[in-house]
């Protein structure tokens, strides 16, 4: 029955619509039809994947069209601010398309803090979070809302400064404006409808879930393998990068060689393994985990 599938909200095409689709498949979840089609049928888990703008993706879960999205923090706080009884709640934080919302002023120009913000005009795309920020904050400023290329306000003498997304900080620099202060951290978030659905869809959502936790976790994660001598053992254990418990085992032939094996929860990074090498590992290796349960 189709009021059985789980609908989930994916941005169509974007910064986050690779990412998020990918999720899907370390998921073990494939679109039945090409990306072209507004409505793809999952093969393995009865889930259709709508495919919108991300603006839309907050309110097409508040209002119940879907019962899950991914969309950036800064879209649904932006939405769950400016839309009265608002009611997606976030399931789970994803960990991609990291960015900011900040404040940027002109470089060497006469705003140096946030106070000195006080009858300025600002530029925005995010009214809502920027007027939470004054409020916050006790300041009374102007908002001048754009629907884009916000950056270029202050050079036009339209705006005084600009509160805007930030990821590199390269548009900020190309435009002569420096980062201030920051509204809003923002990742890619999981949101479900906040009104609970018959059984059989929350048993798929946290089916779901469950798969998006190990392969998020997986992705963090590493197999680490190397060698040492026993008086070693106890210094290299020591620098394995979030293990728990690893498993050590005498090698062939050799009375005190160990071979050591554990997965690191953590990024295992080059720095760490001349570390591990610094302490008397050998033969070190790192491999990629493709999924994680339990
Ligand atoms: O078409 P649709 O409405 O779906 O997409 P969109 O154009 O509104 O959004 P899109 O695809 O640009 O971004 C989707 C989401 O990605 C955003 O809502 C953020 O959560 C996240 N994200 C991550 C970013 C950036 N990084 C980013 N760099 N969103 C926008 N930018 C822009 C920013 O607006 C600025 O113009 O990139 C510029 C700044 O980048 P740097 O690297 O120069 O600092
Ligand atoms: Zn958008």
């Amino acid at each position: 029955m189709p009021g059985e599938r789980i609908r989930i909200a994916l941005q169509k095409s974007g910064r986050m619509a690779d990412d998020s689709l990918n999720l899907l498949k370390n998921c073990g979840l494939h679109m039945a039809r090409s990306r072209e089609e507004l409505l793809c049928r999952i093969k393995e888990l009865p889930i259709d994947v709508l495919l919108v703008r991300d603006d839309d993706i907050p309110n097409f879960v508040s209002s119940g069209i879907c019962d899950l999205g991914i969309v950036g923090e800064n879209v649904y706080e932006e939405m769950r601010l400016g839309s009265e009884g608002f009611a997606a709640t976030i399931l789970e934080r994803l960990g991609f398309s990291q960015c900011r919302l900040a404040i940027a002023v002109p470089d060497g120009g006469k705003i140096g803090s946030v106070e000195a913000l006080a009858g300025a005009t600002v530029a925005t795309t995010y009214p809502n979070l920027f007027q939470a920020f004054l409020r916050r904050h006790g300041i009374a400023a102007t908002t001048l809302e754009m629907t884009g290329s916000v950056e270029v306000a202050p050079r036009l003498k339209i705006a005084d400064a600009v509160c805007d997304i930030v990821a590199s900080g390269a548009t900020l620099a190309a435009n002569n404006l420096r980062e201030m202060t920051t509204v809003l951290a923002s990742e890619a978030l999981l949101i479900r409808s906040g009104k609970a659905l018959p059984p059989e869809k929350e048993a798929v959502i946290n089916r779901l879930l469950a798969r998006m936790r190990g392969a998020l976790r997986a992705e963090d994660s590493k197999y680490i393998m190397l060698h040492a001598d026993k008086d070693k053992l106890p210094a290299i254990i020591k620098l394995l990068p979030g293990a728990e418990s690893p498993t050590i085992l005498p090698l062939q032939g050799s009375a005190d060689k160990f071979a050591v094996h554990a997965v690191c929860r953590e990024s295992v990074f080059w720095e760490t393994m001349e570390q591990l090498q610094a302490a008397g590992a050998s033969s070190i290796l790192v491999l990629p985990i493709e999924k994680m349960m339990g």
